[in-house]
Protein backbone atom coordinates (compact mmCIF):
# COMPACT_ATOMS: atom_id res chain seq x y z
CA UNK A 1 0.00 0.00 0.00
CA UNK A 2 1.14 3.53 -0.98
CA UNK A 3 2.56 5.67 2.25
CA UNK A 4 0.47 8.89 2.23
CA UNK A 5 2.12 11.53 3.74
CA UNK A 6 -1.52 13.27 4.92
CA UNK A 7 -1.43 9.62 7.17
CA UNK A 8 2.08 10.09 8.16
CA UNK A 9 0.94 13.79 9.56
CA UNK A 10 -2.33 13.12 10.86
CA UNK A 11 -0.54 10.05 12.87
CA UNK A 12 2.19 11.78 14.28
CA UNK A 13 -0.80 14.68 15.84
CA UNK A 14 -3.18 12.32 16.75
CA UNK A 15 -0.44 10.67 18.72
CA UNK A 16 1.42 13.19 20.25
CA UNK A 17 -2.50 14.89 21.59
CA UNK A 18 -3.02 11.81 23.16
CA UNK A 19 0.32 12.03 24.83
CA UNK A 20 -0.52 15.67 25.68
CA UNK A 21 -3.69 15.02 26.93
CA UNK A 22 -3.15 12.19 28.82
CA UNK A 23 -0.44 14.03 30.90
CA UNK A 24 -2.18 17.20 31.94
CA UNK A 25 -2.34 15.39 35.50
CA UNK A 26 0.59 13.76 36.86
CA UNK A 27 1.27 12.56 40.56
CA UNK A 28 5.20 14.20 40.10
CA UNK A 29 5.77 16.74 37.35
CA UNK A 30 9.90 16.93 36.41
CA UNK A 31 11.87 19.76 34.95
CA UNK A 32 14.47 19.52 33.29
CA UNK A 33 15.86 16.60 31.85
CA UNK A 34 19.39 16.00 33.16
CA UNK A 35 21.12 13.20 34.94
CA UNK A 36 19.34 14.25 38.54
CA UNK A 37 15.86 14.72 36.35
CA UNK A 38 16.12 11.10 34.65
CA UNK A 39 16.86 8.94 37.54
CA UNK A 40 13.92 10.74 40.12
CA UNK A 41 11.71 9.75 36.53
CA UNK A 42 12.77 6.42 36.13
CA UNK A 43 12.27 5.72 40.33
CA UNK A 44 9.33 7.30 40.26
CA UNK A 45 7.92 5.08 37.00
CA UNK A 46 9.38 2.12 38.22
CA UNK A 47 7.43 2.56 41.33
CA UNK A 48 4.00 2.95 39.89
CA UNK A 49 3.81 6.55 40.02
CA UNK A 50 2.75 8.81 37.12
CA UNK A 51 5.41 10.91 36.38
CA UNK A 52 6.47 13.25 33.53
CA UNK A 53 9.28 15.46 32.53
CA UNK A 54 9.80 18.54 31.10
CA UNK A 55 12.96 19.53 29.30
CA UNK A 56 13.47 22.79 27.17
CA UNK A 57 16.16 21.64 24.64
CA UNK A 58 16.03 18.98 21.98
CA UNK A 59 17.96 16.81 23.76
CA UNK A 60 17.75 15.25 27.05
CA UNK A 61 20.66 14.77 29.48
CA UNK A 62 21.47 18.10 30.38
CA UNK A 63 25.41 18.57 31.18
CA UNK A 64 26.00 15.05 31.23
CA UNK A 65 26.69 14.77 27.34
CA UNK A 66 29.87 16.61 27.17
CA UNK A 67 31.55 15.46 30.85
CA UNK A 68 34.06 18.07 31.07
CA UNK A 69 34.93 20.80 28.82
CA UNK A 70 33.77 18.45 26.36
CA UNK A 71 35.67 15.44 26.86
CA UNK A 72 32.97 13.25 26.93
CA UNK A 73 34.03 10.80 29.91
CA UNK A 74 32.35 11.07 33.32
CA UNK A 75 33.43 10.47 37.00
CA UNK A 76 31.33 8.37 38.97
CA UNK A 77 32.42 8.32 43.37
CA UNK A 78 31.91 4.19 44.29
CA UNK A 79 28.48 5.08 46.14
CA UNK A 80 26.30 5.75 42.77
CA UNK A 81 27.96 2.65 41.26
CA UNK A 82 25.04 0.58 42.18
CA UNK A 83 22.96 3.44 40.08
CA UNK A 84 25.35 3.21 36.83
CA UNK A 85 24.48 -0.90 37.57
CA UNK A 86 20.77 -0.08 37.79
CA UNK A 87 20.55 1.38 34.36
CA UNK A 88 23.37 -1.13 32.47
CA UNK A 89 25.77 1.85 31.84
CA UNK A 90 29.42 0.05 31.80
CA UNK A 91 32.35 1.85 33.94
CA UNK A 92 36.08 1.54 35.05
CA UNK A 93 37.86 1.48 37.46
CA UNK A 94 40.78 5.24 37.21
CA UNK A 95 41.93 4.94 41.29
CA UNK A 96 40.13 4.46 44.74
CA UNK A 97 36.74 5.71 44.85
CA UNK A 98 36.97 7.34 41.07
CA UNK A 99 35.58 5.20 38.46
CA UNK A 100 34.67 6.45 34.78
CA UNK A 101 32.06 6.04 31.76
CA UNK A 102 31.27 7.14 28.83
CA UNK A 103 29.02 10.13 28.82
CA UNK A 104 27.30 9.48 26.00
CA UNK A 105 26.38 5.41 27.48
CA UNK A 106 25.21 7.04 30.42
CA UNK A 107 22.51 9.97 28.64
CA UNK A 108 21.22 7.06 26.58
CA UNK A 109 21.22 4.45 29.05
CA UNK A 110 19.33 6.08 31.39
CA UNK A 111 16.96 7.82 29.44
CA UNK A 112 15.90 4.61 27.56
CA UNK A 113 15.31 3.20 31.00
CA UNK A 114 13.15 5.95 32.42
CA UNK A 115 11.16 6.16 29.37
CA UNK A 116 11.16 2.08 29.38
CA UNK A 117 9.60 2.51 32.91
CA UNK A 118 6.98 5.11 32.05
CA UNK A 119 8.20 8.29 32.09
CA UNK A 120 6.89 10.59 29.90
CA UNK A 121 9.11 12.87 28.26
CA UNK A 122 7.87 15.81 26.11
CA UNK A 123 11.05 17.87 24.96
CA UNK A 124 11.49 20.98 23.55
CA UNK A 125 8.82 22.06 26.22
CA UNK A 126 9.99 25.01 28.65
CA UNK A 127 8.37 25.61 31.86
CA UNK A 128 7.80 29.73 32.78
CA UNK A 129 5.62 29.51 35.54
CA UNK A 130 3.99 27.66 38.48
CA UNK A 131 -0.20 27.30 39.35
CA UNK A 132 -0.40 28.13 43.08
CA UNK A 133 -3.51 27.72 45.78
CA UNK A 134 -3.21 28.82 49.59
CA UNK A 135 -1.41 25.39 50.25
CA UNK A 136 1.21 25.59 48.09
CA UNK A 137 2.38 24.59 44.21
CA UNK A 138 -0.24 22.74 42.35
CA UNK A 139 1.14 22.36 38.69
CA UNK A 140 3.03 24.28 36.12
CA UNK A 141 2.90 26.49 33.22
CA UNK A 142 4.66 25.33 30.08
CA UNK A 143 5.41 27.38 26.76
CA UNK A 144 6.95 25.47 23.90
CA UNK A 145 10.59 26.22 23.80
CA UNK A 146 10.10 27.74 20.03
CA UNK A 147 7.84 30.47 21.59
CA UNK A 148 10.27 31.30 24.08
CA UNK A 149 13.44 31.59 21.85
CA UNK A 150 11.32 33.67 19.43
CA UNK A 151 9.92 36.18 21.73
CA UNK A 152 6.39 36.02 20.96
CA UNK A 153 3.83 37.04 23.42
CA UNK A 154 1.58 33.92 23.50
CA UNK A 155 -0.38 32.32 26.63
CA UNK A 156 0.98 29.50 27.55
CA UNK A 157 -0.71 25.65 28.40
CA UNK A 158 -0.82 24.35 32.24
CA UNK A 159 -0.36 21.16 33.89
CA UNK A 160 -1.69 19.82 37.02
CA UNK A 161 0.81 17.64 39.45
CA UNK A 162 0.57 16.46 42.79
CA UNK A 163 4.26 17.12 43.58
CA UNK A 164 6.87 19.66 41.27
CA UNK A 165 11.01 18.39 41.07
CA UNK A 166 12.73 21.24 39.96
CA UNK A 167 15.86 19.15 38.68
CA UNK A 168 16.71 22.34 36.29
CA UNK A 169 20.67 22.33 37.31
CA UNK A 170 22.33 25.52 37.65
CA UNK A 171 19.74 28.33 36.76
CA UNK A 172 17.06 27.12 39.32
CA UNK A 173 14.35 28.26 37.19
CA UNK A 174 11.48 27.06 39.46
CA UNK A 175 12.71 27.81 42.84
CA UNK A 176 13.46 31.27 41.26
CA UNK A 177 9.62 31.61 39.78
CA UNK A 178 8.52 30.89 43.06
CA UNK A 179 10.56 33.19 45.17
CA UNK A 180 9.59 35.73 42.74
CA UNK A 181 6.10 35.34 42.42
CA UNK A 182 4.81 33.47 44.87
CA UNK A 183 3.97 34.47 49.11
CA UNK A 184 5.86 32.64 51.40
CA UNK A 185 9.28 31.56 51.94
CA UNK A 186 11.53 29.12 50.60
CA UNK A 187 12.21 26.51 53.37
CA UNK A 188 16.58 27.49 53.32
CA UNK A 189 18.29 29.27 56.10
CA UNK A 190 17.58 33.26 54.49
CA UNK A 191 14.21 31.68 53.17
CA UNK A 192 15.26 32.61 49.68
CA UNK A 193 17.75 30.99 47.30
CA UNK A 194 21.16 30.87 49.17
CA UNK A 195 23.16 30.74 45.98
CA UNK A 196 26.02 28.42 44.57
CA UNK A 197 29.50 28.79 45.80
CA UNK A 198 32.69 27.81 44.62
CA UNK A 199 34.14 24.44 43.56
CA UNK A 200 34.65 21.80 46.51
CA UNK A 201 34.11 18.29 45.38
CA UNK A 202 33.92 15.97 47.97
CA UNK A 203 31.30 18.50 50.01
CA UNK A 204 29.62 19.41 47.25
CA UNK A 205 28.43 15.58 46.69
CA UNK A 206 27.80 15.04 50.25
CA UNK A 207 25.50 18.03 50.45
CA UNK A 208 23.62 17.74 47.18
CA UNK A 209 22.07 14.63 48.93
CA UNK A 210 21.29 16.69 52.20
CA UNK A 211 19.29 19.40 49.98
CA UNK A 212 17.52 17.04 48.20
CA UNK A 213 14.25 17.77 49.60
CA UNK A 214 11.07 19.84 49.78
CA UNK A 215 11.79 23.47 49.56
CA UNK A 216 8.45 25.10 49.38
CA UNK A 217 4.83 22.57 49.42
CA UNK A 218 4.95 20.99 46.71
CA UNK A 219 8.12 21.63 45.50
CA UNK A 220 11.35 19.60 45.33
CA UNK A 221 14.73 20.44 44.47
CA UNK A 222 17.22 17.74 42.87
CA UNK A 223 20.90 17.61 41.75
CA UNK A 224 22.74 20.32 41.20
CA UNK A 225 19.81 23.09 41.46
CA UNK A 226 19.69 21.67 45.39
CA UNK A 227 22.63 22.87 46.23
CA UNK A 228 22.59 26.24 44.14
CA UNK A 229 19.22 26.92 46.25
CA UNK A 230 20.80 25.80 49.72
CA UNK A 231 23.94 27.21 49.30
CA UNK A 232 26.01 24.26 48.93
CA UNK A 233 29.49 24.60 46.18
CA UNK A 234 29.39 23.32 42.94
CA UNK A 235 31.29 19.44 42.37
CA UNK A 236 32.87 20.06 39.40
CA UNK A 237 32.24 17.05 36.59
CA UNK A 238 31.46 14.31 38.88
CA UNK A 239 28.25 12.74 38.28
CA UNK A 240 27.61 10.33 41.34
CA UNK A 241 25.70 13.06 43.19
CA UNK A 242 23.69 13.68 40.40
CA UNK A 243 22.04 10.20 40.02
CA UNK A 244 22.12 9.94 43.58
CA UNK A 245 19.67 12.80 44.11
CA UNK A 246 17.42 11.69 41.60
CA UNK A 247 16.94 8.65 43.78
CA UNK A 248 16.53 10.05 47.13
CA UNK A 249 14.08 12.48 45.72
CA UNK A 250 12.28 9.73 44.04
CA UNK A 251 11.80 7.88 47.27
CA UNK A 252 10.98 10.94 49.46
CA UNK A 253 7.98 11.66 47.00
CA UNK A 254 7.14 7.67 46.55
CA UNK A 255 7.15 7.78 50.47
CA UNK A 256 4.66 10.83 50.58
CA UNK A 257 2.57 10.16 47.18
C1 LIG B 1 12.45 23.03 30.95
C2 LIG B 1 14.61 23.34 31.68
C3 LIG B 1 14.27 24.57 32.24
C4 LIG B 1 12.92 25.02 32.12
C5 LIG B 1 16.38 24.26 32.60
O1 LIG B 1 22.04 20.98 34.17
P1 LIG B 1 21.49 19.61 34.19
O2 LIG B 1 22.35 18.53 33.67
O3 LIG B 1 21.01 19.31 35.70
P2 LIG B 1 21.41 18.21 36.80
O4 LIG B 1 21.25 18.89 38.10
O5 LIG B 1 20.65 16.97 36.59
O6 LIG B 1 22.94 17.91 36.54
C6 LIG B 1 23.88 18.90 36.72
C7 LIG B 1 25.15 18.58 35.93
O7 LIG B 1 24.87 18.46 34.55
C8 LIG B 1 26.10 19.71 36.16
O8 LIG B 1 25.89 20.76 35.58
C9 LIG B 1 27.17 19.58 37.09
C10 LIG B 1 27.44 18.29 37.80
N1 LIG B 1 27.89 20.65 37.31
C11 LIG B 1 28.91 20.78 38.27
C12 LIG B 1 29.67 22.08 38.11
O9 LIG B 1 30.50 22.35 39.01
O10 LIG B 1 29.45 22.81 37.14
O11 LIG B 1 20.12 19.57 33.38
C13 LIG B 1 19.14 20.54 33.59
C14 LIG B 1 18.19 20.50 32.42
C15 LIG B 1 18.81 21.04 31.12
O12 LIG B 1 18.68 20.07 30.12
C16 LIG B 1 17.99 22.28 30.82
O13 LIG B 1 17.77 22.49 29.44
C17 LIG B 1 16.69 21.99 31.53
O14 LIG B 1 17.09 21.33 32.73
N2 LIG B 1 15.92 23.17 31.93
N3 LIG B 1 13.73 22.56 31.04
N4 LIG B 1 12.05 24.21 31.47
N5 LIG B 1 12.50 26.19 32.62
N6 LIG B 1 15.38 25.12 32.81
Amino acid sequence: MEIDEISISRAIIDRYHEKLSANLESDVAIVGGGPSGLVAGYYLSRAGKKAVLFERKLSIGGGMWGGAMMFNEIVVQESALPILDEFGVRYRKYEQNCYTADSVEAVSSLTAAAVKAGLVIFNCMSVEDVMMREHGLVGLVLTWSAVEMAGLHIDPLAVRSRFIVDATGHAIEVVRVVQQKVPGKLATESGKVEGEKSMWSDRAESLTLENTREVFPGLYVAGMAANATFGGPRMGPIFGGMLLSGKKAAEELIARL
